[in-house]
């Protein structure tokens, strides 16, 4: 974290009345971690994403993995403090926090107790590192902590953005990988929603039997997309209503318009080429322009994607406008929700993939009733809307054509 950052939330802390902050932050107040993210959590885009896991999200739940990676109900689990660097693994400890509450809310696993684990770790000098031996720390989870399941990891920050890396083992003689895989928070106050992932994930949950919608067929058949230039047919020296190519530090100089390659290629087409040092750490986004979208609507997304081996996502990223409020000097639009589709089984032929969402927070999922608050967590209602082409680890070369938005009712 950044030293004049790291003071300024010190001060918070020390200045900030703390019933308001209670109010806000509702349960957390118990993690010792937390008392450090305190100012953040009272930013008003925070509160109501903590309480969002039950929002009637129906995207979330249209999309679960192509292979659950289903673990026993109520395995013991113990989450060890992930690593973060330059922070004292501060920042680590805050989100091995956030999971263990959700792995706890959740009824997932029973998670052994933080504070016993502590004693245990420190008696026995423990160390553990993200890439330590799995069989090391299989036996110490095994012979000391007597859980059936560990969990570690690290966290990267890149610019704004978390890049939570985590494993899961059996801590069996031979340990076997549950799961190993890296979750984007694209900033902290959408945390919860990068946890809430990887515990979908873990949990192996079940996809939801879909009711037949003959309108929302039709709709999708015979509505306007809403993407503009939606196969990047049309340019000069980008794509319009897209990203400029070649023009911004994030794009790492990896994004080009091509023809769109194989016989299924439908005329231009975006290009991903990672190198090895982009692919492990930001990957690589390409956004949309924003598009309108209403809360409480349902979509339906799709968009054709070819990979070559990295692992393709797609965030679709609502946004909501901030009024400025304490040291912010502007106005600005905020992430507030998102539908992540990750594009499992993407290879090197073309192939579609699809996903239905609804910006919607049910009640706003605020813990209060105060009417002020009410009235900020109003600020959450998406307004707007842009496709995120994501693509991270290995390294390698990735296509996107077609991208497909339409409104179903
Ligand atoms: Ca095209």
């Amino acid at each position: 974290m950044d030293c004049a950052v790291f003071r300024i939330l010190l001060l918070a802390v020390f200045v900030c009345p703390a019933a308001a902050a209670e109010d806000l932050i509702g349960g957390l107040k118990d993690d010792p971690a937390d008392e450090l993210w305190k100012p953040l959590n009272e930013q008003p885009f925070n509160g109501p994403l903590d309480e969002a896991e039950d929002a009637d999200y129906a995207g979330d739940d249209a999309n679960p993995p192509a292979t659950p990676l289903k673990v026993e109900a109520r395995d013991d689990i113990a989450v060890f403090n992930f690593e973060s660097f330059g922070d004292d693994n501060e920042l680590g400890a805050w989100v091995a926090n956030n999971i263990r509450r959700r792995i706890e809310r959740k009824q997932l696993y029973v998670l052994l107790e933080p504070m016993d684990m502590d004693g245990i770790i420190l008696a026995h000098r423990f160390k553990i590192a993200f890439d330590s031996p799995l069989k090391a720390v299989a036996d110490f989870t095994r012979e000391k902590l007597g859980c059936s399941l560990a969990m570690w990891g690290r966290v990267d920050t890149i610019g704004e953005s978390l890049a939570i890396n985590v494993k899961v083992i059996t801590t069996a003689e031979n340990p076997t990988i549950v799961l190993d895989d890296k979750f984007i928070a694209e900033n902290r106050y959408v945390t919860q929603l990068a946890v809430q992932e990887m515990l979908r994930r873990l949990a192996g949950e079940p996809e939801p039997v879909e009711q037949e919608h003959p309108e929302w067929d039709k709709a999708w058949e015979e509505g306007p997309n809403l993407v503009r230039n939606p196969g990047f047919e049309d340019g000069e020296e980008s794509p319009d209503h897209w990203d400029v190519i070649g023009s911004k530090d994030y794009h790492h100089g990896m994004v080009s318009w091509v023809d769109a390659p194989g016989p299924d290629g439908h005329g231009k087409c975006i290009k991903f080429e990672m190198n090895t040092d982009i692919a492990g750490s930001y990957g690589v986004a390409y956004y949309s322009d924003p598009i309108d979208t209403s809360e409480g609507t349902r979509y339906r997304f799709s968009v054709r994607v070819m990979s070559m081996a990295p692992a393709v996502k797609i965030f679709i990223k609502h946004y909501a406008w901030f009024p400025s409020r304490g040291n912010e000097t502007e106005d600005q639009w905020r992430e507030t929700r998102r539908a992540p589709m990750d594009c499992y089984g993407a290879g090197p032929a073309w192939k579609t993939f699809t996903r239905d969402f609804n910006p919607r927070l049910k009640d706003h999922g605020y813990n209060t009733t105060k009417d002020l608050d009410k009235e900020r967590a109003k600020l959450h209602d998406p307004k707007t809307t842009k496709i995120d082409l994501y693509a991270y680890w290995p390294a390698g070369t990735v296509y996107f054509d077609d991208v497909v938005l339409k409104r179903l009712e």
